[in-house]
């Protein structure tokens, strides 16, 4: 749970992190019994804490092909990732992936810790796999077949321009929100939606993460891979790595601002996605770690410890998101909220100041034309203070 530390600053915390630790004690009791599916199960909870929860509160049918949807893609990604993989070993796999969860004998060992067991043990995710309908399975596949191709196609290419960039977060996260987006249609309780505003579902997740792990990130070993645009970092500093030494700390943030006014583009796309959600549950699903991710932006906005160590958004603050995130004026409030927060932090004398504010500005117009909050509250809000 949070640190007492925290909880003592911030006592309005407590009672949302109390729920969510309920909550995630509860989903942890509703392993199912048949072991391919306790092992997916007990997999999400250690490979993604934030996913899972969410993952959890879903219907049956469309929880089973979510879960799936997820370790095969968090699986490809483990090959994606593992650099000590040589090019020539790990680009036919990724672009064959898709085959090999049809097949219960295939596996192939990488990764570490809980994503070496998750490789080991594939039979189990492709045993479940089998199990799910013939519409969540030809999304999945697809999904996996495009994703494995642009993956192959970004080992061997560096992202250079802003273009690129987009791309990258399209194989890696647009198609993860198109796949999602059909999944919901399939359960029938959701239109299909426009293929733009689920990538930018994606997009916007995805930028945040590649933002907030520049450290991870130049720091792994053996050989770091980097996704930061060269069409940005370049108008700040030579080399990529530049950025995390102090002498730089000026062009270091000023970049990073760059870098999220960037991803802001993405929120007025999200919201209108979210808008268009009937089912409770699709809607918590999609809405929270959105919110997550504007919390995050808000947080590393200007932030010159993103070059230091870990910015993350405090666990009581997560757990207010899980408890008060149920309908659109939620999101909109969160929005706005979060937008407030960055929006002192900008600084005049940035090169992208004027984009930036205008950005904000923009986002902030959307939440108050969705006609649901009201001005004088919002003035006051300070619903998500960090
Ligand atoms: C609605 C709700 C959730 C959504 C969405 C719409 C649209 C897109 C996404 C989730 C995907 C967002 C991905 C953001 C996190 N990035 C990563 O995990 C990176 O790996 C990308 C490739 C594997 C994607 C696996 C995935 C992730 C979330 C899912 C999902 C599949 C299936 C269902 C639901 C959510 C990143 O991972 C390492 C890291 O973040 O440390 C990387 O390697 O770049
Ligand atoms: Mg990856």
């Amino acid at each position: 749970m949070g640190s007492l530390a925290a909880v003592l600053r911030h006592p309005d915390d407590l009672y949302p992190l109390l729920k969510l630790k309920m909550a995630s004690r509860q989903a942890e009791k509703q392993i199912p019994p048949e072991p391919h599916w306790a092992f997916c199960y007990s997999m999400l909870h250690k490979v993604s804490r934030s996913f899972a929860l969410v993952i959890q509160q879903l219907g049956t049918d469309l929880r089973n092909a979510v879960c799936i949807f997820y370790l095969v893609l968090r699986a490809l990604d483990t090959v994606e990732d593992d650099t000590s993989i040589p090019t020539d070993v790990k680009v036919p796999i990724l672009i064959a992936f898709h085959r090999h969860v049809y097949d219960r004998e295939w596996h192939f060992s990488c990764g570490t810790k809980e994503y070496k067991v998750l490789m080991d043990q594939f039979h189990h995710v492709s045993t479940a796999f089998l199990e799910l309908g013939k519409g969540y399975q030809d999304a999945i596949e697809d999904i996996t077949k495009r994703m494995g191709a642009g993956m192959a196609k970004f080992i061997c290419k560096e992202v250079e321009s802003i273009d690129d960039y987009d791309e990258y977060c399209y194989y890696v996260a647009g198609l993860v929100g198109l796949g999602l987006s059909k999944l919901f249609y399939a359960s029938g309780t959701e239109d299909l939606a426009p293929d733009s505003l689920s990538n930018s579902m994606g997009l916007f997740l995805q930028k945040t993460n590649i933002i907030r792990d520049y450290l991870e990130d130049i720091n792994e070993i053996p050989k770091c891979r980097m996704f930061w645009p060269r069409e940005i970092w370049s108008k700040y500093v030579n080399k990529l790595e530049d950025l995390k030494y102090e002498e730089n700390s000026d062009k270091a943030v000023q970049c990073l601002n760059d870098m999220v006014t960037n991803a802001l583009m993405h929120v007025e796309d999200c919201l209108k996605y979210m808008s268009a959600l009937r089912d409770h549950a699709i809607f918590r699903f999609c809405a929270i770690p959105q919110i997550m991710a504007i919390g995050t932006l808000a947080l590393c906005y200007n932030n010159i410890e993103v070059f230091r160590g870990v910015v993350k958004m405090r666990r009581g603050l997560t757990a207010k998101v899980i408890d008060r995130t149920n309908n659109m004026t939620d999101v909109y409030l969160a929005f706005y909220d979060f937008s407030n927060i960055l929006k002192p932090k900008i600084n005049k004398n940035d090169p992208n100041a004027t984009k930036t504010l205008s950005r904000v500005e923009a986002i902030q117009k959307a939440c108050m034309d969705s006609g649901v909050l009201n001005k004088r509250f919002v003035k006051v809000s300070k619903f998500y203070k960090q």
